[in-house]
């Protein structure tokens, strides 16, 4: 490798590791070994790759990049974030019990409520703003302790050091989705998560042109049974996945200063904006997870939530009164988004402890240039 995992800076790992040039040709950019099998030399012997969905050399190099970001020793590439995850929660078993969050991606919230469910597996949901209420209310079951931080869509911001304590004192594990955050402005395996998941959909890829999933984990024990998962259940990206999403994780560390930088002005416009009654956002002083955030990130980053004033019908007209920021689904991409989480990315949760609220309005900031965002907005808001 080219690369010094120990060493090295973020950008540094985000443009070499994994990714020396090709060994026959001499390719700079890894290729997209576009190939579902491989010419074997006899019977059982193989040159490191047999079948498409055991091994791929473009899945191989966005692993060792991924696992490198993260800071950790494993990485496995999934076809998606739902089904990184569903292969995750596939190593346990009837009878154990996950505490989830009690705000995450409404994706997340049916995956465990009612699929990972038919298995035999229970779940409940719980505020882990507090961990010694988390503690003082153990299940003996639990396995696993589930969480996002920040939250989508509420920017909730949970305390992984405080809370990985807690999992451990009772032999759980606890794992961190990271999308939010990605693994430039927060590293939960430095803090004590046992295993990292990724949306790469969102700023890992960055460009809103792919989607992917990932995990990172330093835990030999179960990343060789989700690596066992990985082959036997195949929910595994395509080589051009592959390749898109490293060649967005390279600008990784550039794209998040500019989202952060773009979503601190749209905060600043929405900050006491008499159509907005509360914003959300972990870099606001006032921010209950606002010393938390400081801690664990490097950045608040580029999501904001916030609430209207005006209620249910005002939130909805508003996601269709911008020009800059469309109205679709999903984050972290270029683009600047917005969306009604209660209507569409957190429909599934309606009548659940993950309910969002109906006044609700979730804005992925892009890196266009700021002003022309705050205009945008500010424009829609006017027309409430
Ligand atoms: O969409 P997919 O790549 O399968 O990832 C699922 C997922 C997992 N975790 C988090 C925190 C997510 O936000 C998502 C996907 N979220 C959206 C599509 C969204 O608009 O919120």
């Amino acid at each position: 490798m080219t690369t010094d995992r120990e060493t090295d800076g973020f950008e540094t790992r985000a443009i070499h590791a994994g990714q020396d040039p090709e060994s026959v040709t001499g390719s700079v950019i890894t290729p997209i070994f576009q190939t579902s099998t491989y010419a074997q030399p006899a019977p059982g012997e193989h040159t490191g790759y047999e079948y498409s969905r055991t091994g791929n050399p473009t899945r191989t190099a966005l692993q060792i990049a991924l696992a490198a970001l993260e800071g950790a020793r494993h990485g496995v590439a999934f076809a998606s974030g739902l089904a990184a995850e569903d292969t995750v929660l596939r190593s346990l078993g009837a009878g154990d019990h996950i505490v989830l969050g009690n705000d995450a991606y409404g994706g997340t919230f049916r995956l465990i409520s009612q699929v990972i469910t038919r298995g035999g597996v229970k779940w409940s949901a719980a505020d882990l703003t507090d961990p010694e209420l988390l503690d003082a209310t153990w299940n003996p079951a639990t396995r696993v302790v589930w969480m996002e931080t920040p939250t989508n869509p509420l920017l909730t911001v949970f305390d992984i050091e405080a809370l990985a304590e807690v999992a451990h004192k009772h032999g759980a594990k606890l794992v961190v989705d990271n999308t939010f955050a990605s693994p430039y402005l927060q590293q939960p395996l430095s803090l004590g998560a046992d295993l990292v998941i990724h949306s790469t959909t969102k700023y890992i890829g960055g460009h809103s042109d792919v989607v992917g999933g990932f995990v990172a984990t330093n835990d030999d024990d179960w990343v060789s049974d989700i690596t066992f998962l990985q082959n036997a259940v195949g929910a595994v990206p395509g080589p051009m996945d592959c390749f898109l999403t490293l060649r967005g994780l390279k600008t990784l560390g550039v794209r998040m200063d500019r989202h952060t930088a773009n979503a601190q002005q749209i905060v600043e416009l929405l900050t006491g904006h008499p159509e907005v009654s509360h914003v959300l956002y972990p870099g606001l002083e006032g921010h209950p997870g606002y010393d938390i955030a400081e801690r664990q990130m490097k950045a608040p980053g580029g999501m904001v939530s916030f609430r209207v004033t005006a209620g249910f019908e005002a939130a909805k007209a508003l996601t269709t009164n911008t020009r800059l920021f469309t109205l679709a689904e999903s984050l972290g991409g270029i683009e600047s988004l917005i969306e009604h989480p209660g209507v569409m990315t957190h429909a599934s949760a309606a009548g659940s402890p993950l309910e969002v609220p109906d006044d609700l309005v979730r804005l992925s900031v892009g890196i266009e240039t700021g002003d022309d965002l705050v205009a945008d907005l500010s424009d829609a808001l006017d027309q409430i």
